[in-house]
């Protein structure tokens, strides 16, 4: 892509309405803009990004063996009467009425009309286990939408549901979900740390929130270093593997300021001991028949009795997930993107537009990065470009100049360390492949 062409608008000035980083820096970078309170477009490389994570969420859902379906956004009010949640929801759901004078809403989550599909679906013991995902818009009418994506009301999110047919069957889909999530964090490049946590909405006796470290997180968390080492990538689902990985998430000690007991931190060696802030970008559920029993969803048993499924309910905020990254990557220039959802993997500076051997250097590049490069070839001093890169965020940055160009010599940087290279071009080009 080339950025004099793109619709990449970035801005010079920090916009007063952002109080914090990722936000400023979101609208900076030109990746989204704000339509409405809590309402976001997102703009090419915001879209780009908020694609990458999703892609890595849909892989390792279906990793853990859990099927991607698309459920709509509206929703109609008798199925959450059916559960008893449209009175009990209050003032954050979003209410319709459509021109018959149906009563109609925008889903805040999807635990009634996930029961309703698989009460119409299955009906027997053997169409159980199941785990249906879907990654879809959300919208609630939080009270006060702040921090740009963060806190929203209209926002994205991956929900899974788990239908099995008893509570050792519902604890087994529980843990892979938790599998799937610490995969799902690491192979985008950030520390998530799973935390005992309460129910809330949703409902149920066992809960898990994920927290990305980051000075300005809305919650205090305190948590074992151990969780530092994250290794989940090499843990596969077979049951003993699941086993071990869940008792060695949740036997180290990891807790939100609410959720904190000062008796088992006091148990935990002084060096190992960390405290920070935490931003929740996802939360999982265990609530059994509550919603299989309230919307009377069974399935025939293997002794012909009827069984209510035992269900859980897993959320990662997707939208939410790109301002948490930023929180926790980024300096006083701009955004650092971790590889793997960076919209842009390598940025080229083309430092003396107009002349011919930058240029033909540049081009060539450009075609060989395609769509995973934005090439700086603005009418723009180098100072300009230097800027406008590090604002941006490039994991590489492919530094043109004339001198370098000369001798077939670029200039390498990664973003993050802020380390640079003298090369020649083919070497540059290897090492940003990796
Ligand atoms: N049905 C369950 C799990 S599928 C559920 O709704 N869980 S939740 O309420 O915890 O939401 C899941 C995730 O969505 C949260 O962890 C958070 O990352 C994200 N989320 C929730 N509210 C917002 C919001 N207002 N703006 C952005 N993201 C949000």
């Amino acid at each position: 892509m080339r950025l004099s062409q793109s619709l990449i608008p970035t801005l010079k000035e920090t916009p007063a309405e952002a109080q914090i980083a990722s936000h400023r820096l979101m609208l900076r970078a030109g990746l989204v803009r704000q339509m409405a309170s809590g309402i976001y477009a997102w703009l090419p490389a915001g879209l780009k990004v908020l694609n990458k994570i999703a892609q890595i969420v849909r892989e390792e859902q279906d990793a853990a063996g859990a099927q991607e379906l698309l459920m709509p956004t509206i929703q109609s009010a008798d199925l959450w009467r059916e559960s008893g949640r449209y009175d009990a929801y209050g003032k954050e759901m979003l209410r319709i009425t459509d021109r018959h004078e149906r009563e109609l809403l925008y889903g805040p989550t999807n635990e009634e009309m996930i029961t309703a599909i698989l009460r119409d679906t299955t009906k027997s013991y053997r169409d159980l286990p199941q785990i249906p995902y879907h990654i879809q818009w959300k919208f609630r009418d939080e009270v006060r939408p702040r921090f740009g994506v963060l806190r929203g009301r209209e926002f994205l999110m991956k929900d899974a549901y788990s239908f099995d047919l008893d509570y050792a069957g519902a604890l087994l889909s529980y843990k892979k979900m938790m599998l799937a999530y610490m995969r799902t964090f690491q192979r985008i490049g950030i520390t998530a740390i799973p935390m005992r946590a309460d129910t809330g909405q949703i409902g149920g006796d066992l809960s898990h929130e994920f927290h990305i470290l980051a000075p300005t997180g809305e919650s205090g968390v305190f948590y074992d270093a151990e969780f530092e080492a994250g290794d989940a990538l090499g843990v596969g689902y077979e049951p003993a593997a699941l086993e071990d990985f869940y008792d060695s998430m949740t036997t180290k000690y990891a807790a939100t300021d609410e959720k904190h007991d000062l008796g088992a931190w006091a148990a935990i060696p002084d060096e190992r001991k960390r405290e920070g802030r935490g931003i929740e970008v996802g939360q999982i559920f265990y609530f059994g028949k509550k919603y299989s029993e309230s919307m009377n969803y069974s399935v025939i048993g293997p002794d012909g009795a009827k069984l209510f499924p035992e269900m859980g309910s897993y959320g990662i905020g997707v939208s939410r997930l790109v301002g948490a990254i930023i929180e926790a990557r980024h300096d006083e220039a701009g955004i650092v993107w971790p590889d793997a959802i960076a919209p842009f993997r390598v940025g080229i500076l083309n430092l003396r537009q107009g002349d011919a051997v930058t240029g033909e250097i540049c081009e060539s590049l450009h075609a060989i990065f395609g769509a995973d490069c934005l090439y700086d070839d603005r009418e723009e001093r180098a100072g300009a470009k230097f800027a406008e890169a590090d604002l941006m965020g490039h994991p590489w940055q492919i530094i043109v100049g004339p001198r370098g160009a000369a001798n077939g010599q670029v200039e390498l940087k990664r973003r993050a360390t802020g380390e640079r290279f003298e090369l020649p071009v083919a070497e540059a080009i290897a090492k940003v492949r990796g």
